[in-house]
């Protein structure tokens, strides 16, 4: 079963002004597929790859084969991040975290201000293209942590609870050079109902 490429929930205008509907064309139907299609022929030829989800893959690179390690890691990263992404964005659940996760976070940070504060710092100072997340551990601990390239905090038994795409794909056509105003503009369209689901539920699974 090959992998594919998750709809999204939403338009692609449905994230105007903030993200612009061109971009979450091209992010999506193009970079996106992209991973996907890079996963799918990295795999080709390894049966007992093939049978396993993206999560199940990248959650245990030592279990791949050394030749294809690299790719899986890169793309099969690529695909999980980004479906992730897609899902912590939306139209509903702005504004601030409530529930479960707003008490998590203020008792972690300090309140929403404070934790926004540093997840933004990190966003816009992590080195190169990567991701900011906030994650959760086995203890249930939340942490803020930047990953490189397409790496994702499964692959460190971490749980993730909302993500920030700061490849620079992910804001070029808008906001060119300009990193800090996209991370800025995307608080605005973080759906947080989502990230609470996540935050006490199961790992996200594709
Ligand atoms: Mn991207």
């Amino acid at each position: 079963m090959a992998h594919e490429l998750p709809k999204l929930t939403y338009a692609y205008d449905a994230l105007e002004p903030f993200i612009d509907a061109r971009t979450m064309e091209i992010h999506w139907s193009k970079h996106h597929q992209t991973y996907v299609n890079k996963l799918n022929e990295a795999i080709t030829g390894h049966s007992d790859l093939a049978a396993k989800s993206a999560l199940d893959l990248i959650a245990h690179l030592e279990t791949v084969p050394d030749a294809v390690r690299g790719a899986v890691r890169n793309f099969g990263g690529g695909h999980y991040n980004h479906s992730f992404f897609w899902t912590v964005m939306g139209k509903e659940g702005r504004g601030e975290p409530t529930g479960a996760l707003k008490d998590a976070i203020t008792e972690e940070f300090g309140g929403f201000d404070k934790f926004r504060e540093q997840f933004t710092k990190i966003a816009n100072s992590g080195f190169g293209s990567g991701w900011a997340w906030l994650v959760k551990d086995k203890d249930g601990k939340l942490a803020i942590q930047w990953t490189p390239n397409q790496d994702s905090p499964v692959s460190q038994s971490l749980l993730p609870v909302v993500v920030l795409d700061a490849w620079e794909h992910a804001y070029y056509l808008k906001y060119q050079n300009r990193r800090p105003e996209y991370v800025e503009a995307w608080w605005n369209v973080v759906d947080w109902k989502a990230a609470e689901k996540r935050y006490k539920g199961e790992l996200f699974k594709i």
